[in-house]
């Protein structure tokens, strides 16, 4: 298959085009505009296959779609490509309805264009995948899980962008009969894992001696997913998935913020102990995320059922490789640090 992958450089992304080059034939262009969280370096492993290549451009930039299309031929296009972090959305979400909403129409409009002209064969085997969030469906209480039929109810910009991005793709689908595809996932952590998010935070700060910062009193929980076990889902999901289906995907792996924060701290305790104290003595409560969702919990088992996935690693064993991957890549993330991003709050602007 020849794959074109939006957002390739970023952290699921990466995973993925890392995962098609490595495990499969499968050909793969990357098609990214290298914002602040497209990394290059995170694409190293696969850069010198003669099965992937790179292009820099926008989502919005209807005349660079359209050229990589006709000139790649995909079988498979997995739209990656979003502004992805809630908190910038908070502080800035004009950017996130640009890329989510506006990039992914016209992702849609030009694939559409190209869909077209395809000879049947290959229209009837073409696919547009749309990787989407477990956000969508807003906010769980003690109980209860997401559903693929859970009503939409996005809490915040980013949320929302991404909901209203889900609706056109299912759009473009029942009206034109573009062979759509559309995936919720839960949290995703693990190599290469841009450090505004909590996880890679967290660690990068604890080893800095800095105040490791949950939000609130810490009892939100998220359901953490592996990020290879989220790669290997999509393949499925593109691979042998029912065109005009969604699925979603989780890790069954419910914890709460202060319990991930408290397990990294033991990991390091033992990997890397300090001179003095322990890292859970760097921890601080800080002033709680606008609006912040209180819990997400995924049903997966529909993707369990129909494509035979389930998650292949446990949190616990996750979020050690993961601990274990910041300690022995520091020129990844030193690299962030110095030149885009170093690990400070984002997101408090709308409580000044
Ligand atoms: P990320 O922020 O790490 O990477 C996003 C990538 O998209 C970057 O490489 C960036 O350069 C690129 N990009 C941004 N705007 C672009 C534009 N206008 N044109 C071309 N490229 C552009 O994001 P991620 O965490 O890897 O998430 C990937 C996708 O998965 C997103 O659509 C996100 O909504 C979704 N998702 C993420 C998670 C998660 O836990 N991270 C969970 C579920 C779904
Ligand atoms: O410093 C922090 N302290 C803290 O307590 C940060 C950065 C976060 N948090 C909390 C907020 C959330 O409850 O930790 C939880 C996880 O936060 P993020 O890493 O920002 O992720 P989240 O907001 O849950 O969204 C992520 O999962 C769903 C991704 O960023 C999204 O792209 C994806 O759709």
């Amino acid at each position: 298959m020849r794959i074109l992958v939006t957002g390739g450089a970023g952290f699921i992304g990466s995973a993925l085009v890392r995962r098609l080059i490595e495990h499969t034939d499968h050909e793969v262009l990357v098609f990214d505009k290298l914002t602040y969280a497209g990394v290059l370096s995170s694409l190293e492993p696969v850069a010198a296959s003669n099965r992937y290549s790179f292009v820099q451009a926008d989502i919005c930039d209807a005349d660079a779609v359209s050229k990589a299309l006709h000139a790649f031929k995909p079988d498979v296009v997995a739209h990656l490509a979003a502004e992805s972090h809630v908190d910038r959305s908070i502080d800035g979400p004009g950017e996130f309805i640009q890329t989510n909403m506006v990039g992914t129409f016209v992702m849609l409009n030009q694939t559409l264009g190209y869909w077209r002209d395809l000879p049947d064969a290959d229209k009837a085997a073409f696919r547009f995948h749309h990787i989407s969030t477990d956000e969508v469906f807003g906010s769980l209480g003690e109980d209860g899980f997401f559903s693929e039929t859970t009503p939409y109810d996005p809490r915040s910009p980013y949320s929302a962008s991404k909901a209203g991005s889900d609706h056109l793709v299912r759009a473009w689908g029942h009206t034109y009969g573009l062979p759509v595809l559309v995936t919720n996932c839960s949290n995703n952590y693990g190599p290469y894992h841009f450090p505004e998010k909590l996880i890679p935070l967290i660690i990068i700060r604890a080893l800095n001696g800095e105040p490791l910062p949950v939000y609130g009193d810490g009892s939100n929980v998220r359901d953490w997913l592996f990020v290879d076990d989220h790669a290997r889902a999509l393949q499925a999901v593109f691979e042998t998935g029912a065109p005009g289906e969604t699925y979603n995907v989780g890790g069954n792996a419910e914890k709460q913020n202060i319990e991930v924060v408290t397990t990294i701290c033991a990991i390091l305790d033992r990997l890397r102990p300090k001179a003095n104290g322990q890292y859970a003595d760097q921890i601080t409560y800080v002033t709680d995320r606008p609006g912040h969702d209180q819990r997400y919990a995924i049903d997966a088992s529909k993707i369990r059922a129909d494509l035979d996935w389930t998650p292949s690693v446990t949190f616990e064993q996750g979020i050690e490789q993961t601990v274990a991957w910041y300690l022995g890549n520091q020129s990844w993330w030193q690299d962030i640090l110095d030149a885009r991003y170093s690990t400070q709050r984002l997101g408090v602007a709308a409580n000044g």
